[in-house]
Order: C-alpha cells, then sequence, then structure tokens
C-alpha cells in the first residue's frame, strides 16, 4: 500500500443512499480500498448481506480496486473478497490467517506499538492505527491518540504499511501522511459528502507526499 485512499462503508453509515451508489461514485473518483463494514443500526445479516457483498466485490473489481469485508471470516471467503480486517476484539490474527490462506490480504486493527508487533508477527499485512481524530462513525471507539502511534511504528518498522483512521477528513489528512502512514482510511468524510468527487479530489491532492 503507499499513499492509499481506502473507503470503508456500511448501511448505517449513509441512510439516503445505497452502498452500492455511494461505492460506484467512491470508485469512480479514485479510492483505492473499499471495506464493507456492515455494523449498528439496519445492519444486514445472512443472505442478504452476502448478497450485497457479492454485488461490493463486483463493483470494486471492475475498478481493480480490492475489496475488503470487515471482521467476518466466513463473509470474506463466501464473498470471494480480496482481504479481511479485524479489531483486536475480533477472531485471533492467526486463526484469521490460517482461515482466508496466504493470498487474501488482511489488516488488524492496532492501538499500541505492542499490539502492531504481534499483529504484524501473526500474519497481519498491514495496521490500522486509530482513532486518529474523534469519530462518531465507531460506538465504541477508544479516545484519540493523534498521530503519536503512527509516528512511533512508523519510526520502529518504516516498511509496514499504516493506515490511519478516524475522524478524518481531507483537511486534517495532511498531518497523518507526515507521520508515515501509506494509507487513510475514511467513513464518513466520503459516506456522508454532499459532493464526494470533490471531497476525494481535496484528499488526493491534500497529501504533499501522495504518489
Ligand atoms: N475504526 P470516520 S475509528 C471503523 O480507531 C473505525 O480503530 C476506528 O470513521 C479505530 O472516518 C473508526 O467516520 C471509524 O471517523 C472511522
Amino acid at each position: 500500500m503507499n499513499k492509499n485512499l481506502y473507503f470503508i462503508m456500511g448501511t448505517a453509515d449513509n441512510t439516503e443512499q445505497s452502498i452500492e451508489d455511494v461505492l460506484e461514485e467512491a470508485l469512480s473518483a479514485g479510492i483505492t480500498e473499499f471495506q464493507l463494514r456492515e455494523k449498528g443500526p439496519g445492519a444486514l445479516t445472512g443472505d442478504s448481506l452476502l448478497e450485497l457483498a457479492k454485488r461490493c466485490k463486483e463493483l470494486c473489481a471492475r475498478y481493480k480496486v480490492p475489496f475488503f469485508i470487515n471482521d467476518n471470516v466466513d463473509l470474506c471467503i463466501a464473498s470471494n473478497a480480496d482481504g479481511l480486517h479485524i479489531g483486536q476484539e475480533d477472531a485471533s490474527v492467526r486463526e484469521a490467517r490460517a482461515k482466508i490462506g496466504p493470498h487474501r490480504q488482511l489488516g488488524v486493527s492496532v492501538h499500541t506499538v505492542e499490539q502492531a508487533i504481534q499483529a504484524m508477527q501473526d500474519g497481519a499485512d498491514y495496521l490500522g492505527i486509530g482513532p486518529v481524530y474523534s469519530t462518531s462513525s465507531k460506538a465504541d471507539a477508544r479516545p484519540p491518540s493523534g498521530v503519536s502511534v503512527i509516528k512511533e511504528v512508523h519510526a520502529l518498522y518504516p516498511n509496514i504499511p499504516i493506515v490511519g483512521i478516524g475522524g478524518i477528513t481531507e483537511n486534517n489528512a495532511p498531518a497523518v501522511w507526515e507521520a508515515g502512514a501509506s494509507g487513510i482510511a475514511v467513513i464518513s468524510a466520503i459516506a456522508r459528502s454532499t459532493n464526494r468527487r470533490e471531497t476525494i479530489q481535496l484528499f488526493k491532492q491534500g497529501g504533499a507526499v501522495w504518489s
């Protein structure tokens, strides 16, 4: 991953538009990863969730953008997703790696340097570090830690791909790049944008080190 704009969305993140409509617009505007994160009010389950995941996978494939599933190993495999993202409270990293196989990407949310080292040892391909800023998109989010953990992990392991997450907008994104992140993950700034194409362009222009 290198200067990536990683969009995350579920049904609860925009009650006015379908995920497919938002996703298609975001894909055509230049996001580089998509993660389906189906949590909270109105979250789909069972077959309707699987059907949604398959439609998202197809859309992403059309744009050659990797499709990730949040916290659901079975759905990841059933929808033929390109990757899985798990948190500290979800399945163990080793177990998840064993189930999804060596070719799918595995992302793990970490909050400390120790967790970062452990996740990489256990088979993570990239780390999600946050919340950088305060967020209303995650019910059980921790207090924001700014960019300090990103800086710390990046200084110790400059080659580990880090994705900053939590309250990141096109305006505060530059500090996250400067801290050493190779990607920025965003829910509300894109899902709730009233001018999605412009928002995505601003994200892409805003990182001085964007390539
Ligand atoms: N994980 P928004 S913060 C899904 O800190 C998620 O691990 C976080 O949404 C973490 O861009 C977060 O709207 C929510 O703030 C990100």
